[in-house]
C-alpha cells in the first residue's frame, strides 16, 4: 500500500519584514510545499503589498501577536501538515526535506534544534543563548518534555496536532504553550539539528526581558 503524500502548508510569519520576505519566499522548496500562506501582523513597511505583488497569498491578522499569527494561519491552511517559516530569513530551508520526511514517516512533530550536535546559530547573542538554554531547561524540568531547544519555533507538524491542543497564547509565549500541551497529549517530538542564520534585514520583534518573563510564566502556569 502506498502512503499518500501529505499536503503541506507553509505559514510564513511577517511583521515588517520587507527587506527579507522576497528571498524567504524564493527559498521555500516548491516541490515539497503545496500552499504558501503569509500571515502578516500590522506591517507598516509594505510587506503585504510586496508579497501580493510577488503573487503570494497574504492573510492579515485581526488581532496582534506571534501566537495569534500562527492560530490565524492554521485556521486558513488547507494542508494536512503545517510548516512554520520566519519571515526574517533565519530558518535554514535546507532542513525542510528532513523535517517533512519525518512527518511522512509518521512522527507527529519534527522540530529543528540549534543546540543539538550539528546545529548552531549566528543569530544568538549571549543573552538570547542563555535565555533559550535556561527556558529550555525549565520547561524540561517542570514538564519533562526532553526538547533540546524549546524556543526555536522552526518545525513541521500535522495540522491535527495544532487543532487538538486548544492553544490560547497571543504572543511569543505560544511557543511554550505549544510544546507543553503537545507533550501532555502524548505527541512525540522528533528533533533534527539546524543552523539558524542571522536575520537578513529589519528589526527583532522579541523583547528579551518582557517576552522572556512571559514565556517563563507560561512554563510555570501551563
Ligand atoms: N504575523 C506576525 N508575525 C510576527 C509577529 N511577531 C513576530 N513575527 C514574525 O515572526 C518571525 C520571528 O520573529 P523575530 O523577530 O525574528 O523573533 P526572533 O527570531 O526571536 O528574533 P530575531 O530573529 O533576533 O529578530 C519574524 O519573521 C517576525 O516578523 C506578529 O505579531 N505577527
Ligand atoms: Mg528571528
Amino acid at each position: 500500500v502506498e502512503t499518500p503524500t501529505l499536503k503541506v502548508t507553509a505559514l510564513v510569519l511577517t511583521l515588517n519584514e520587507v527587506g527579507s520576505i522576497e528571498e524567504v519566499l524564493s527559498e521555500i522548496p516548491k516541490d515539497l510545499v503545496h500552499e504558501i500562506l503569509v500571515v502578516d501582523g500590522a506591517s507598516t513597511d509594505g510587506t503585504p503589498e510586496l508579497v501580493r505583488k510577488l503573487g503570494y497569498q497574504v492573510i492579515t491578522q485581526e488581532r496582534r501577536g506571534y501566537g495569534d499569527a500562527i492560530t490565524t494561519g492554521v485556521k486558513a491552511a488547507t494542508g494536512d501538515v503545517i510548516l512554520l517559516v520566519a519571515g526574517d530569513g533565519s530558518y535554514d530551508m535546507e532542513d525542510v526535506p528532513r523535517l517533512l520526511e519525518a512527518i511522512e514517516q509518521g512522527h507527529d512533530i519534527a522540530w529543528a534544534s540549534r543546540y543539538l550536535p550539528g546545529g548552531g546559530s549566528t543569530d544568538d547573542t549571549i543573552i538570547t543563548y542563555i535565555g533559550n538554554r535556561f527556558l529550555t531547561f525549565l520547561v524540561n524540568l517542570i514538564h519533562g518534555i526532553g526538547l533540546s531547544d524549546a524556543l526555536y519555533f522552526y518545525f513541521a507538524a500535522r495540522k491535527s496536532v495544532f487543532q487538538s491542543l486548544d492553544l490560547k497564547s497571543l504572543g511569543f509565549e505560544y511557543c511554550a504553550e505549544f510544546s507543553i500541551k503537545a507533550h501532555r497529549k502524548g505527541y512525540k517530538f522528533h528533533q533534527i539539528p539546524s543552523k539558524e542564520k542571522s536575520r537578513r534585514a529589519g528589526k527583532k520583534k522579541v523583547k528579551n526581558i518582557p517576552d522572556g518573563f512571559r514565556i517563563m510564566w507560561k512554563i510555570l502556569t501551563a
